[in-house]
């Protein structure tokens, strides 16, 4: 699949826009008259762990039922076993995403120039390295048009998360965006540690609970959207755009923001359902649908764009595809670590 279609493609698998990243510089005049003065930094805690774990939380082991009942791609709900494991905090910040560059020169996948042999025919402005980036329209034509706030735009990447003329100059408490599946896994690895699965993720944003009633509520505790999506912005919970990470109260096992704020990537190639025990293994899905599969990644939790009348996947068990090799402006990681706990 070329890049332009799977940009297209990705385009169109976006049934939810919660995500965004770069609004701050991109929203209304009317929305900034009514937006609070931004934070730049959120005051965490002191750090629960120490030396390899810092940073880190422990998220113990148990079961639960996988999975939500709001969209179709989350059932079925099946029991899930996850052992116990580590788990960052917070999302990655562009700080902590800043020093894996400065010690490995990481260059990143929106930062590289594009491969033309692997994407021949491609229209100019998709030959320039960059990533998708959202902007807040005035007004829109219906809903059904997701380029009336999405964008490929050329020059966008974790540097210059809103394109060219924007910075992450004071936002180091921010979550980094636009990285790849690649990017992530390469900052995981020089940390010696892992992307979380799916199950994990969930699993710790339930806060390792079997028992949590599944809630389909807007949360009070997470950078989401508030308003009209995506013409209207309240900013109820104090951000209109992305928040520095640890703004919000963090659940019962000390995460913050696994709800809201960025999607975050996880070690899973999407499916379109959770599998279970009667599904087709992958050599005999359709080969259509098998080609789409593996082109993209399990990303959970939603992001700030995330509002009821557009997309409810605020909650544990929302699931979304992302297209691996394609940076967005709403998207980020945290990681894990296999090892014994406290
Ligand atoms: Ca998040």
């Amino acid at each position: 699949m070329t890049r332009r279609r799977r940009v297209l493609a990705w385009a169109a698998a976006l049934i939810c826009l919660a995500a965004g990243g770069a609004a701050w510089w991109a929203m209304d005049a009317r929305n900034a008259r009514h937006a609070p003065a931004e934070r730049v930094a959120c005051t965490l805690p002191p750090a629960p762990t120490t030396g390899a774990h810092a940073g880190m939380v422990w998220v113990p082991a148990g079961s639960f039922d996988i999975g939500d009942t709001v969209y179709p791609e989350e059932l079925p709900r099946r029991r899930t076993r996850v052992e116990g494991f580590w788990m960052d905090r917070t999302e990655v910040t562009n700080d902590e995403f800043a020093a894996f560059v400065k010690a490995t020169r990481y260059v990143t996948v929106a930062e590289r120039p594009v491969d033309t042999v692997k994407n021949p025919g491609l229209p100019s402005a998709l030959l320039q390295p960059g990533a998708v980036v959202f902007s807040m329209p005035g007004v829109v034509q219906g809903r059904g048009d997701i380029t009336q706030w999405w964008r490929y735009t050329p020059g966008a990447n974790w540097r210059h998360p809103g394109g060219p003329g924007t910075n992450i100059d004071g936002r180091g408490s921010f979550p980094v965006v636009a990285v790849t599946l690649e990017d992530a896994l390469a900052y995981a690895q020089w940390k010696g540690r892992a992307l979380p699965t799916e199950a994990q993720w969930e699993w710790a944003a339930r806060a390792a609970r079997p028992d949590l009633p599944p809630t389909h509520e807007q949360p009070r505790d997470a950078n989401t959207w508030q308003g009209l999506f995506p013409v209207l912005n309240s900013a109820e919970d104090g951000f209109v755009g992305l928040a520095p990470v640890g703004c919000y109260a963090p659940n019962a096992l000390g995460l913050h923001d696994l709800i809201g704020n960025v999607w975050e990537l996880t070690a899973d190639a999407w499916t379109p359902h959770h599998r279970d025990a009667h599904a087709p293994p992958p050599d005999q899905i359709p080969s259509g649908m098998r080609a789409a599969a593996t082109a993209q990644q399990v990303i959970k939790g939603g992001s700030f764009l995330c509002a009821p009348n557009y997309c409810m996947r605020y909650r544990a068990g929302a699931r979304q595809p992302q297209e691996r090799d394609l940076a967005a402006s709403h998207l980020g990681f945290r990681t894990v670590l296999t090892a014994p706990g406290p």
